[in-house]
């Protein structure tokens, strides 16, 4: 049979609305808001015969198919290919793309590694370095933010606290477009991300080696795992890997999009100022507002159904956790970006048992980064147009110029 990207191709239910859209249209990417809405206004779920793929895009689907890992797998990839058909385009990931019971045994090691009370022992860390970063650039007058700072920031502070003796801005940047670009199909920007694949992969692979990480880093944390025989060593090289995977691109983006929605709602961010308390609300409502993934897919591991549709096995289904974060059942005003909303349940780290093992640490860098320019900056304001970078499941700025104003 002839397979569509990767996949099988499906017959849909009667009754389930078919779009005649390309979800991963540059044009889209670059300014999904209409797309979400089409999406969560045609039904519970719907049809793109483009890809042969379902997609959901109301919050309550979503989440409930995101909170299903019996029905929706991961094992058979995240992304349009189906690993029970084809293989990936790297050794799969033993966190990401696992079910139980492979699952819960390297999730517990990395929920470990990543719990608070160790998140606490980075706080240090992730403050002077920003205090660094940010007084290197804070009579600069106009920065460009995702150079500037977005980038800088996680590159220096994650493989620090991971414990890398060496590092690579640019692989490690280059590497998390990779990963995220390939979860979508065959287009312009998997191929060109997947162009630098010879280089880099070898170059990761090699950084998650013991004998590169420091004695008392998350690497190591890892490692000791494996020698208590928890996990054996080859699986503590790829949740180290996963580190890499997942932590960069990911922060990258979560910095430059809470500079984004501060920046266009400059009465927000005078509210942070004066109550930096209200950092925590304020992160999560710019996940819920511009969520850095902003699709993931599942593979229905058996038939089963969707909202009431019947969904035969082995259907793609792309979670468009960008729209469920918008959905105006679910919240309310959801095209207002309100730091006290509070968005408690929004899927911007995703949901269940795959929900972001890393969120603590995220939130922690994005902490120390923003309490840092609030102490030291008065105003922030739009320095010209921003750029977004299309990317096959993230939402990430290429260029934000910002004007800093100091106190
Ligand atoms: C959540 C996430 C994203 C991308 C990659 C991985 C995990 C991984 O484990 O490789």
């Amino acid at each position: 049979m002839t397979l569509i990207e990767g996949h099988r191709p499906i017959t849909p239910a009667t009754g389930i609305p078919v779009w005649d859209v390309n979800p991963y249209d540059e044009a889209i990417l670059r300014d999904p808001y209409e797309y979400y809405a089409r999406l969560r206004e045609l039904g519970e779920v719907v049809y793109i015969p483009r890809y042969s793929v379902l997609a959901v895009g109301r919050y309550a689907t979503t989440h409930k198919i995101f909170a299903d890992h019996e029905n929706f797998l991961s094992s058979r990839g995240v992304g349009l290919n189906d690993f029970a058909l084809e293989k990936g385009w790297r050794e799969r990931s033993i966190i990401l793309e696992v079910d139980p019971p492979e699952h819960t045994k390297t999730r517990k090691v990395m929920a470990r590694v990543l719990s608070p009370k160790v998140m606490k022992t980075m706080s240090d860390l992730f403050r002077d370095t920003a205090e660094r970063i940010v007084d290197q650039i804070i009579d600069q007058g106009t920065i460009e933010v995702v150079a500037d700072l977005a980038e800088p920031y996680p590159t220096t502070v994650f493989p620090q606290a991971l414990g890398m003796t060496e590092s690579n801005r640019r692989y490690l940047v280059d590497y998390g477009a990779m990963v995220f670009n390939s979860v979508g199909p065959d287009n312009a920007l998997r191929r060109n991300s997947l162009r630098n694949a010879g280089e880099i992969i070898p170059w990761i692979t090699a950084a998650c080696a013991r004998e590169r990480l420091t004695e008392d880093g998350m690497g190591a944390m890892v490692y000791a795992d494996a020698d208590k025989g928890e996990i054996t060593h080859d699986e503590a090289g790829l949740l180290v890997r996963s580190f890499l995977s997942a932590g960069v691109d990911t922060t990258v983006t979560g910095i430059g999009n809470a500079l984004w929605c501060l920046s266009q709602n400059p009465g927000e961010w005078d509210k942070l100022k004066a109550d930096p308390t209200l950092f925590r609300p304020a992160f999560e409502e710019v996940l819920r507002y511009t969520s850095p993934v902003h699709t993931f897919g599942r593979t229905a591991g058996h038939a089963t159904e969707i909202a009431g549709y019947p969904v035969e096995e082995g259907t793609k289904i792309l979670c468009v956790l960008g729209a469920a974060n918008m959905d105006p059942d679910k919240w309310g005003d959801p095209e207002v970006f309100r730091i006290d909303r509070k968005p408690v349940g929004h899927v911007g780290f995703g949901a269940g048992i795959h929900g972001c093992v890393g969120q603590n640490l995220a939130r922690a860098e994005l902490q120390a980064l923003l309490t840092v320019m609030l102490e030291r900056i008065d105003r922030i304001e739009p320095a010209g147009d921003p750029v977004w970078r299309p990317n096959n499941a993230i939402r990430a700025l290429d260029k934000l110029p910002l004007k800093l104003i100091p106190k």
